[in-house]
């Protein structure tokens, strides 16, 4: 199979190729922003702005692949406040200008569109676990965004017979993760005070928190089976399907550390919209693939934690 990957300099972009070339040995294409880079061997790298419809189509041609994986996205909920505009015309815009690309092609790709479970927003008790047919009330630009992509997605799949399949991911944690996330930014912080480069003092947001997070090798293996299986025009929750406080992480990583550290809770870490329990109903992936999350979250959170370790240093 030949796959492109829009959007592969990203966290969750290095992953998915590791996992599409070497546990699924396809040959695979990514794409990324000029300033960006891409460190893999063994596949096809070029560059792409998605608000140049006809670069992608360039790109399309090219690469032929039978299967997209678009990524590429204005994926930060805080950018997302201060940069509405961008937001909406990488998120909406760029995600038209990519169907819009396929349309043009003869032979034309499956395309995978990547939402948030952040579209879901302020989620009612009595809806947990949430299903995807659960009314979305999006509570910041980005999951408004998203919710969109989302809905346009379907009406390309009914209207023009797009093989366009979407997925919900909710939050997916890892090695390589950028710290404005919650268990990556307590990961880095121990690393910064066990390298003696801060006071031995954590800072928390809220902590009562519920989410339902889920190591990024498993969310990218949900892709890859989503891609094979999932049905034209459906959607799909991809989440662990329980939710976990942020306390919890917050202990967990602090277990894997030797240092004496205390906790202090820090307003500026608070976000401004918070919702008490996120967890998927994810029974629609798993009752089509078979898939389940199979890494531990002390695995994730130790090797999160070493990869700042090494960064660090
Ligand atoms: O914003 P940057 O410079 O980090 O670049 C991001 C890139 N990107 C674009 N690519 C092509 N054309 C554009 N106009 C454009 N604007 C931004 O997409 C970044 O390299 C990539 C998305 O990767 P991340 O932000 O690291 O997201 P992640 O965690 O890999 O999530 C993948 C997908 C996204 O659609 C998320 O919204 C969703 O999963 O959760």
């Amino acid at each position: 199979m030949n796959a492109l990957i829009i959007g592969a300099a990203g966290f969750v972009g290095k992953y998915l190729i590791d996992h599409l070339r070497d546990d699924r040995g396809w040959s695979v294409s990514a794409s990324k922003l000029p300033h960006e880079a891409i460190d893999a061997a063994n596949i096809r790298i070029c560059d792409l702005d998605i608000l140049d419809k006809n670069a992608i189509v360039k790109a399309l041609r090219e690469a032929a692949p039978d299967y997209i994986f678009h990524l590429a996205a204005q994926s930060s909920v805080s950018l997302s406040w201060k940069e509405p505009g961008l937001t909406v015309d990488v998120n909406i815009r760029g995600t038209v200008n990519v169907l819009d690309a396929v349309r043009e092609l003869e032979k034309k790709p499956r395309v995978l569109l990547i939402g948030s479970g952040e579209e879901y927003g302020h989620v009612l008790s009595k809806e947990i676990p949430i299903g995807e047919e659960n009314v979305l009330r999006p509570g910041n630009i980005y999951a408004a965004t998203k919710a969109c992509q989302g809905m346009i997605g379907r009406i390309y799949a009914n209207a023009y017979g797009l093989d366009v399949i979407m997925v919900r991911a909710f939050n997916h944690i890892g090695p390589g993760q950028s710290p404005v996330f919650v268990a990556s930014d307590f990961c880095k912080q121990v690393a910064e005070i066990e390298a003696g480069l801060r006071e031995p003092v954590i800072r928390v947001g809220n902590l009562s928190a519920r989410r339902d997070f889920t190591d990024v090798r498993d969310v990218v293996r949900a892709y890859g089976l989503l891609m094979e299986k999932g049905r034209r025009g459906e959607l799909y929750n991809v989440g662990s399907g329980k939710a976990v406080a942020i306390e919890e992480i917050l202990h967990t990583v602090l277990a894997c550390s030797d240092a004496k550290i205390s906790v202090e809770a820090d307003a500026s870490r608070l976000r401004p919209v918070d919702v008490p329990v996120i967890e998927a109903d994810t029974r629609r992936l798993q009752t089509l693939t078979g898939w389940k999350p199979e890494i531990d979250l002390r695995k994730t959170i130790a090797e999160t934690l070493l990869f700042w370790r090494k960064n660090i240093a």
